[in-house]
Formats: C-alpha cells, sequence, structure tokens
C-alpha cells in the first residue's frame, strides 16, 4: 500500500510537471518535495483587478469569481494532514474524486498527510521551522487550541470575509447550522479553520433503555416519571420477570465512570437520571442551560435531588452494585450472556450492546419527568475539531476558498463522505452505487469488495472520513439511502428531540493558553472531589447532612473562578 502510493505520486508529480510546463509554457515548476503554492502564471499588476472574460465571468486575477474552472491558469497549493489510518490514503490524489475536483477546478493539491504516530512531532516542527504548507487539511489535523495559537502567531490567515465572499454553498451551510460558526470561531473573534461533520440526524447524546419483556411479564408500562421508574426497578427486583423462579434480576445497570482523562469525554452512563431531574450533567459538570446561562451542575437543587435519588436507588438493590467497578465488556456480558439487566442506557442510540435477536425484547425510555414535572435532554454536537486553515504561505487564499466550497456541494459533500456516484455492481473502490431497496438513491457498496481484495487495499474513490466535509442532513436525505442500523438510532432521538437542550452538552469552550493552564488546575481538584463525593454519597448516603460542607469545599477549590472562566470563554464568542 505504502509502496503503491509512493509510485502513484511519482507518477502524479511527473504528470504535473509536464502539465504545468506544457500549458503554462513557464520555467518555474515545483518539484513537489517543496510546493509552493505560487499560481504558475500570474503577473502581480493583476492581482485584486476585476475583469470580464471570453466565457463572460467576472475574474480576480487569475482567479473566476463564480462557476469552474476556479482558476483561468492551473495553479497548485500543498496541503498537510493526518492520515486517519494506514488503511487510508497519505495522498489524496489517489482518490478518483479528488483527481476529479482538480481537473474540474484548475486548482491542483500536493496533498501530505502524515500518519497518526509522528503527526503531532512533524506539524510542529513543520510550523516551527517556518516551512509550513499552504493549508492543513482534514478532521483533528487541528485543535481548537493549536488553532488559535497559530492564529495569534501569524500562522493560520483570518478566513471570515473569504468565506463571506466567495463560499455559496458553505454560508448556506453556515445558516443552515447556527451552532456552526460559534464552534469554528476562536476566542479572538476570528475564524481560522473550518470544521467537518457528518449530520445523520442523531442529536441527542445518550439513550435509556429498558427491557420491554420484562415489563410485558409483569402487566407494567413503560414508566414516564421517576416514581413510576423507582417502581418498575422494584417490581424487576422482586416479581422475577424472567420468570426463571430466581431472583438474579439487576433492576438497573451501568457503567458509573468511563475514561478518566480530564482532557477527553468522560462517560457517564447515568446521566438521563438527572435529565429527569431538570439538569444536564456534562463531562465537567458545565452547562448552558436553556436561558444562556454557564452553570456548574453540581451545586444546584436540581442535582442534589438527582443524585438523592441515585442514593436511594441504590440503598434499596434497584442499581447493579458492581457499577462502580465493571468495564464495557462486563456489562456487555451481562446484557448479552446473563441477560439479566431491565434498564441501562447507550450512547450508539443503536441497542447494539443486545444481541440483535433481543432487540425487539428492548424498547427506548423517553425523556421522565421528576416530581417537579421538569423534562430536558442533551443536545449533542457533531462538529469535529480541525478541517481546513489556509495559513499565510498561501497566495491568493480565495482560491483555495473556492476550491474547499466547490467540495462542499451537496452533491460533492455526500460523495466526499460515502464515495463517488458509481453505476450498479461497481466493485472497484468503495464507492456509492444506486440502492437497489430505495430507488433514486444510493448506498455504500461494503458487499461488492472482491474476495481477493484485502479491505485495506480496496481503495476508497473519495476521501472518506480524512477530508474536510461539511456533509448535512438535507443533502444525506437526498442522495443516501437509510441504513436499518440507522433506523433504530433515528427512532432513539426522535423519542428525545421535543426536550432537548438549547446548547449542546458538549458546547466546545475556548481558552487562551494562560486561562487553559489555570483551568486545568481548577479543573482537576474540582471534578475529583465531585467525583468522589458522588460515589460515596450514592453508595453510602449523607447528602442532606453533608451538602454544605460539599459546597464550601467546592468554593475552596476556586468553583467561583472555575464557573468564571467558563462563563467568559461562552460570552466571548456567543454574546
Ligand atoms: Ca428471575
Amino acid at each position: 500500500m505504502r509502496k503503491k502510493g509512493s509510485l502513484l505520486r511519482a507518477i502524479a508529480l511527473l504528470l504535473s510537471f509536464m502539465f504545468v510546463f506544457a500549458l503554462a509554457g513557464c520555467g518555474k515548476t515545483n518539484t513537489g518535495s517543496q510546493p509552493t503554492a505560487a499560481p504558475t502564471k500570474e503577473p502581480e499588476t493583476q492581482q485584486g483587478s476585476e475583469t470580464k472574460t471570453d466565457d463572460d465571468r467576472e475574474m480576480v486575477g487569475n482567479m473566476y469569481k463564480t462557476g469552474i474552472p476556479i482558476v483561468k491558469e492551473p495553479v497548485r497549493y500543498y496541503a498537510m494532514g493526518l492520515q486517519m489510518n494506514n488503511t487510508r490514503p497519505s495522498n489524496l490524489d489517489e482518490t478518483e474524486l479528488f483527481k476529479k475536483i482538480m481537473e474540474e477546478t484548475n486548482v491542483y493539491i500536493d496533498w501530505d498527510l502524515i500518519p497518526q504516530a509522528s503527526w503531532t512531532e512533524k506539524k510542529n516542527l513543520t510550523v516551527a521551522s517556518g516551512e509550513y504548507p499552504d493549508f492543513f487539511y482534514g478532521p483533528k489535523s487541528l485543535s481548537h487550541d493549536e488553532v488559535q495559537k497559530f492564529g495569534a502567531d501569524g500562522v493560520l490567515i483570518d478566513i471570515e470575509a473569504l468565506l463571506d465572499e466567495y463560499a455559496p454553498n458553505i454560508n448556506k451551510i453556515r445558516k443552515e447550522y447556527p451552532l456552526y460558526d460559534g464552534f469554528i470561531r476562536s476566542m479572538d473573534g476570528k475564524i481560522y479553520q473550518l470544521a467537518s461533520f457528518t449530520d445523520e440526524g442523531f442529536d441527542s447524546h445518550i439513550s435509556s433503555i429498558i427491557n420491554k419483556e420484562w415489563l410485558d411479564n409483569l402487566g407494567l408500562k413503560v414508566p414516564t416519571n421517576t416514581d413510576e421508574l423507582y417502581n418498575v426497578l422494584k417490581a424487576f427486583k422482586e416479581n422475577d420477570p424472567n420468570r426463571n423462579g430466581l431472583k438474579d434480576e439487576i433492576p438497573m445497570s451501568f457503567l458509573y465512570q468511563e475514561g478518566n482523562d480530564l482532557n477527553r469525554e468522560v462517560k457517564r452512563d447515568f446521566r438521563p437520571i438527572y435529565y429527569a431531574f431538570g439538569v444536564v450533567d456534562t463531562p465537567f459538570y458545565i452547562w448552558i442551560n436553556n436561558n444562556d446561562e454557564v452553570v456548574f451542575t453540581a451545586t444546584t437543587e436540581e442535582w442534589k435531588q438527582a443524585t438523592a435519588y441515585m442514593a436511594k436507588l441504590y440503598a434499596e438493590g434497584l442499581i447493579d452494585t458492581e457499577v462502580f467497578t465493571q468495564d464495557r465488556t462486563l456489562l456487555t456480558n451481562k446484557l448479552r450472556t446473563q441477560k439479566n439487566v431491565g434498564v441501562y442506557f447507550d450512547y450508539r442510540k443503536d441497542q447494539s450492546m443486545i444481541l440483535e435477536e433481543d432487540q425487539e425484547k428492548f424498547t427506548f425510555m423517553p425523556a421522565l419527568k421528576s416530581p417537579d414535572g421538569k423534562q430536558v435532554w442533551a443536545r449533542s454536537q457533531f462538529f469535529s475539531e480541525g478541517g481546513f486553515a489556509i495559513t499565510s504561505k498561501a497566495k491568493n487564499p480565495e482560491v483555495l476558498i473556492r476550491f474547499i466550497d466547490y467540495c462542499n456541494s451537496e452533491e460533492y459533500s455526500v460523495q466526499m463522505a460515502y464515495g463517488m456516484f458509481k453505476e450498479a455492481g461497481w466493485n472497484q473502490t468503495e464507492a456509492l452505487v444506486p440502492s437497489e431497496t430505495v430507488p433514486g438513491k444510493y448506498e455504500v457498496n461494503s458487499g461488492s469488495r472482491p474476495e481477493n481484495v484485502e479491505p485495506s487495499d480496496w481503495f476508497m474513490s473519495a476521501p472518506i472520513a480524512q477530508g474536510c466535509t461539511l456533509l448535512t442532513k438535507t443533502a444525506l436525505d437526498k442522495y443516501v439511502a437509510e441504513k436499518a442500523s440507522s433506523v433504530a438510532k433515528t427512532k432513539a432521538c426522535e423519542v428525545y428531540r421535543p426536550y432537548l437542550s438549547k446548547w449542546p452538552y458538549n458546547y466546545a469552550f475556548k481558552f487562551s493558553p494562560e486561562e487553559l493552564e489555570e483551568l486545568t488546575l481548577l479543573q482537576t481538584g474540582i471534578v475529583q472531589y465531585v467525583i468522589q463525593t458522588h460515589s460515596r454519597w450514592m453508595s453510602e448516603g449523607g447528602i442532606e447532612k453533608e451538602w454544605d460542607a460539599y459546597v464550601a469545599q467546592l468554593n475552596n477549590l476556586g468553583l467561583k473562578r472555575y464557573i468564571e472562566l467558563y462563563r467568559n470563554a461562552f460570552e466571548r464568542v456567543e454574546k
């Protein structure tokens, strides 16, 4: 694969050399190892002047303001990005889609995708040396923090004005997704990068799943509030819902906490119980409520009530005693082999933790109400850090903006994400072929790979998962048939959609390096203290008696400043 990649690259370089030489008739060509962004032919004096051309399109220098090709004389840029894994192309020239787009636009890119293991080092060295590329490309290539740093250092340029002027497709998407601009905007108010996303319509964070067969055996209904849930769990424990004559049921099980790296997502499966009391629990206990207020969840009255409720369930044996120690494998084993769990929670929303054959025995539990009647559910956002960031090296950055905008038309964004449109039976590359079940739409041809070809050697027709792709639900629904597995997810999301909180639980706060340093220290102390106290209250009780001392201790740990840092970060971007 690697060898083949180099060969293809060599051929591509040779061809591009000949191409540039023949077309532009210009002595200055690039060798590929140190590509420059310089358009092959562009007198300085022409820059910025607007002219009409033979085909009546308006031009700025060498660039047409609309339509394709984007430029009159071919131009060449150099891009660096992260190769997601070794089954993905390291040179996007190997994808047929990019070859096509480059030919259509006259904008040629030397792609340099670096394996994950050396990406961070390579990126830092490149930036430090000053020999950085014309643009960084692909999901996770740059983090928010890096973007801010590189923006402040003048490595990246602010692209907002260029987007406004030259990116009709992307601007339509920015309007359709009001949270997008906030996600990509840096704390200094500028936009240095685009973020990639795929909107499959999965907008809620997690689902609660209940054993419907057990409910039916006991003549019970799916609970709608926290009191009903308590009664159902009690019945699961005592009334032998699996009808084997043994008291072997675990009414509710979950992972108390998965992941403890505070820089990453910390999962606490039982969050839906907190939603029922009107509070969205988040990894760092910071939630933006529907009044646009940044609140610390773990000192709210709602959080206190929810925790007392959890302690009650635990004390009465309604929660698995292994929740604090079990891992996902053990929990999955209980669901698949022992089949003795009544209620559990899943992030994938498709009930995939249970066996296929058991799926119909379970159903989604709706957003529960608490005695105060509050109902809320965590909204999730699907934007991912890093996608497309232009550096100060790039000449005529507007050409690159038009290029990335062209890649994100509805028709191309779908192909960027799943593969190129191909005819039925296509088995040469991973691609989209006409759906047999939904006429007029496409589906991925994953079943058509020839038997003698390894998945890693089956080339992709498009940059799938490695591209800066902004795939909207509108575009997806227009071209791609829904897979059976996503139907269950869609159903789960429909259950929770009416109750989604205004802001995503995983809102991307942006901090300066100084703020980040201060925050990390505060966060470690505060989050660990909350988790420690919470787990003790849940298993041993004592919340009423200890509450005031707990709040006082959090204040000692710098809670006020902790909230202030988040509040400032939110207001700086959103207000
Ligand atoms: Ca039983």
